[in-house]
């Protein structure tokens, strides 16, 4: 039982003491069996040098201690406690200890430490999981070579696996069979992995630059088989990309991926043997949308890099956690823009690798910016922590992944491959921290990084503000950047202590739209053309900087690419937006000058909704919308990103007190006035992207069937939506794969229940047996806009009792408690409470069933303070309710921080 009334215990990052033990090898046993597992733990112990700790303490939790042995003897100097195990007056000498542990994977419902999914066993050590396996060091600067040894019924559990290289294989009694397994680097243990069942693999093999032949499986139910061939693919193209970019090769003979139904994040880089959610393995044409394909090719690339950036060089403890994933992060972002550029002009190529962008920092604005605001705000290397699973956060993956960007924009990507080098030659086999990752970019680039530092350890997004002033008779142009913290809690607050080093990319825009060349006061070097953006190196507070020999008074185009993870302001007028999106040579400004124009019009719109005023909406930002969707020497996926609006929840954010229903019709009368004035615009963007021929998921058809779904959805926002119902309906009776099938079907749902019925029940007859399917038949139902005065939380209740439901899955939780509470904002946020009311009972069910999913939905009320005070007062109900309910310290560490 989890204890209730246990203090919540808050784990600093200035009390980091090195381990005082080191492990030189580990052999473990498992007799797998579901009800009980035996784990026997054979450990080579030695003390630290310098160490004179005379107990060994362990971690451990939810085992059974069933024997302790020293170099082959009964132990009895053993205390068992919820946390651990403390091993008293161990010898001086280097010795052997010897654990056997029982646990129960079929009751594990937590799907952290060993657990049974759908008959087979499968493990998560990430963060502290390996700790309900057996008592150990788990920490991760605490690194060994494992054995392993699996022991299991052959009928029941025919595969076998576990990291590294297979060494040894054969028969036992009673029908059961072993398997051995060795990886010879030295790892931190929450990099274990094993996995047993009634698995099957595609296989491919491999020669990489060495000449050296590698051995690549998906391993998957033998059902899903088929869906294999695009997570193979993508893996190949990682192992290539990372020699290719970065000069790292595969290190292991073997590299293996299982997928599993029941797993609490997107995947996991255990050395030698990725264990990832089906959802980022399985996909064909029929079951998985383009996002779905661009969704594996990332995480495959994600989890393989961490080969490197993790494995090979790991954290010295959590509060490093950024090390690895910024890094991680940022690499998968490179890949991803590098496949979708692949073979195509460089005109599409800089258009595929912009749509990347821009997706990734849509993603960062809309969720890292606010958790930055809020009550979980932290510095990318936090400072502290209750429950390291609630720090797997956007800060450190996202922000993190900015801050890694910024080396290369500093330093170009020849220098930040320097310093990449550096840092494997320094530390590959370590356990490191944020610092050694920038003194090595520091040192690589021969550039005093000591202020970069801010970065990692500042909480809150950074504000620039920028004024410019244009001098015709002296032909200069100075611009003023004064950077600083908006809002944030007392211990945001507390962490911003001076100015950042802020990258900050600027181009100067003439009056016919090109850019004028740049050159700067203090250099005197002008730039030839191209290279008409220049990365200035804001420093202090408050900077100018001058161009000169400027011909004519510019428009300034900033923050170039988002070269840093700020947010900028800038008085400009709506018709000098217009022109920047019209104009602007940087495809990321482009679409920023439409999303600054669209924002601050829905902004005043929701204001005038608030007020119970007549809205309207200036033609002319429905004119500029409008030449972007016609131009045609744009490519579709750049327009599909245009087109989109910042959501609601992003709109929300930028309010002081939020209304989300007055929000909702804000957004809701800007899509029918652009539905209303660019129908024949939006008919023909739907006519003229249509993919013709055989579905596949190249950026190119992704991008032209986006834009054609984004149009057909205006489309259904029209007044009178009847050619919008009856192109949905024949392309979802039409479609051949899963964009548009469920485009068509979301499109459907939006226009109303009635027209939906109907090919609803198609889908869930065509994919009752698709598990990945459905959930997004239960997520799109969750998500449906809903008409004046209906409750989707009806149909979201009535879903909870569908067969097909279950709690306990993560991704059917996911699919459609969460959807609802995070994607359904203005349903969500239902005057008379509702919606929090659902979302406390969900949080309380999930806790005791799995804390680590539970946490999650419970972050979903944490900006409660931001919404008008009728809803904040109910809000802040819903969350007492579940501070009093609480079992875990993961929700509590949440529910806690939000009320405080
Ligand atoms: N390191 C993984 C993410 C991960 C973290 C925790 C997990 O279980 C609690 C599982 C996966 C990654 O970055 O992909
Ligand atoms: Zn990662």
């Amino acid at each position: 039982m989890l204890d209730n009334s246990a203090a919540s215990v808050t784990i600093r990052r200035v009390d980091y003491t090195p381990p005082a033990f080191a492990i030189d090898k580990v052999e473990l046993e498992f007799d797998l069996a579901p009800l009980t597992t035996t784990v026997t733990n054979r450990m080579q112990l030695r003390r630290a040098p310098g160490a004179s700790a005379r107990d060994l303490v362990l971690h451990g939790e939810d085992l059974e201690l069933v024997r302790a042995e020293i170099d082959g003897k009964p132990w009895t100097g053993v205390q068992v406690s919820t946390d651990g195990l403390t091993v008293s007056n161990v010898p001086e000498q280097p010795f052997e200890l010897t654990l056997v542990t029982t646990n129960r994977p079929s009751a594990n419902t937590s799907l952290s430490g060993l657990y049974v999914s759908n008959h087979n066993f499968f493990t998560q050590c990430e963060a502290e999981g390996f700790r309900r396996i057996t008592y150990f060091l788990d920490r991760p600067d605490v690194m060994t070579t494992y054995t392993v040894t699996l022991r299991a019924s052959r009928a029941d559990y025919p595969v076998l696996l576990s990291n590294g290289n297979l060494v040894e294989t054969g028969e036992l009694p009673d029908g059961r069979h072993f398997a051995r397994w060795h990886d010879p680097f030295p790892k931190p243990s929450y990099l274990f992995a094993l996995v047993a069942g009634k698995l099957v693999a595609r296989e491919q093999r491999i020669r990489i630059r060495s000449g050296e032949e590698k051995l690549l499986q998906v391993w998957v139910e033998p059902h899903d088989l088929p869906k294999t061939e695009y997570a193979m693919q993508s893996l190949v193209h990682s192992i290539e990309w990372d020699e290719e970019r970065f000069g790292l090769p595969l290190d292991l003979e073997r590299f293996m991926i299982v997928a599993v139904g029941d797993f609490n994040m997107g995947a996991m880089e255990n050395k030698g043997l990725n264990i990832f959610n089906t959802k980022y393995v399985l996909a064909d044409a029929e079951t998985a949308t383009d996002i779905d394909f661009s969704g594996i090719e990332a995480v495959v690339g994600h989890e393989y890099f961490h080969n490197w950036t993790g494995n090979r060089v790991t954290c010295r403890d959590w509060f490093q956690l950024s090390l690895k994933e910024g890094l991680t992060v940022f690499r998968d972002q490179e890949f991803s823009a590098d496949m979708a550029a692949a073979g195509g002009s460089p005109e599409a190529a800089a258009a595929a690798r912009a749509a990347r962008r821009i997706d990734d920092v849509r993603g960062l604005r809309q969720n890292q910016f606010a958790e930055d605001a809020g009550p979980m705000a932290h510095p990318v290397r936090p400072d502290s922590y209750v429950e390291i699973n609630n720090f797997y956060t956007m800060t450190v993956y996202e922000k993190g992944a900015e801050v890694v960007r910024m080396y290369q924009t500093l330093f170009g990507r020849d220098g930040f491959r320097k310093g990449m080098d550096l840092y494997f030659a320094r530390h590959d086999g370590q356990a490191v921290t944020c610092d050694d990752f920038r003194a090595a970019m520091a040192d690589a680039n021969q550039r005093d990084l000591t202020q970069f530092e801010r970065w990692y350890s500042q909480a809150g997004t950074p504000h620039v503000s920028a004024t410019a002033q244009y001098d015709a008779a002296a032909r200069t142009f100075d611009i003023t950047l004064t950077q600083g913290y908006g809002p944030a809690s007392a211990d945001a607050k507390a962490t911003q202590k001076g100015p950042l080093l802020i990258p900050f990319a600027i181009g100067l825009v003439g009056s016919d739209g090109k850019d004028l060349p740049l050159r700067l006061a203090q250099d005197g070097q002008v730039l030839a053309e191209p290279q008409t953006t220049r990365v200035l190196e804001l420093t202090e507070t408050e900077q100018t900087f001058r161009f000169v020999d400027v011909a004519e008074e510019p428009l300034p185009s900033l923050l170039r690419n988002f070269s840093a993870p700020v947010i900028v302001s800038y008085d400009y007028t709506d018709a000098q937006l217009t022109f920047l999106f019209a104009h602007d040579s940087d495809p990321f400004n482009r679409w920023e000058a439409g999303q600054r124009l669209a924002t601050r019009a829905l902004l005043s719109l929701a204001d005038a909704a608030a007020r119970g005023d007549a809205l309207s909406l200036d033609p002319e930002i429905v004119a500029a919308f409008g030449r972007v969707l016609r131009d045609s020497t744009l490519a579709p996926a750049f327009r599909e990103l245009a087109l989109t609006l910042p959501s609601e929840s992003y709109l929300a954010e930028q309010i002081e007190e939020a209304d989300p229903a007055a929000v909702h019709a804000a957004r809701l009368f800007f899509r029918r006035a652009l539905a209303n004035g660019l129908r024949d615009d939006l008919m023909a963007a739907y006519e003229q992207n249509r993919v013709e021929g055989l579905y596949e998921p190249s950026a190119v058809d992704a991008g032209r069937r986006g834009l054609k779904n984004v149009a057909l959805s205006y489309l259904a926002d029209l007044d009178d939506p009847d050619d919008a119902a009856e192109l949905a309906r024949a392309q979802y009776d039409s479609a051949d794969n899963m964009t548009e099938r469920s485009a068509a079907l979301v499109t459907l749902l939006q226009i109303g229940p009635s027209a939906a019925r109907a090919p609803l029940d198609d889908f869930y007859l065509r994919f009752e047996k698709e598990a990945l399917a459905l959930d997004k038949w239960f997520g799109m139902q969750a998500t449906r806009r809903g008409a004046p005065g209906e409750r989707v939380l009806d149909d979201v209740g009535a879903l909870m009792a569908h067969p097909a439901f279950s709690l306990k899955n993560p991704n059917r939780a996911r699919a459609l408690i969460f959807q609802f509470c995070m994607g359904n904002a203005a349903q969500f946020h239902a005057t008379d409470g509702s919606g929090y009311a659902f979302w406390a009972e969900q949080v309380l069910a999930l806790d005791a069933i799995n804390p680590q999913v539970a946490s999650r939905l419970a972050r979903s009320l944490e900006r409660w303070r931001k919404f008008t005070p009728a809803l904040r007062e109910k809000m802040r109900a819903a969350l007492e309710r579940v501070a009093a309910g609480v079992q875990s310290k993961d929700v509590r560490e949440v529910v806690e921080k939000a009320l405080a």
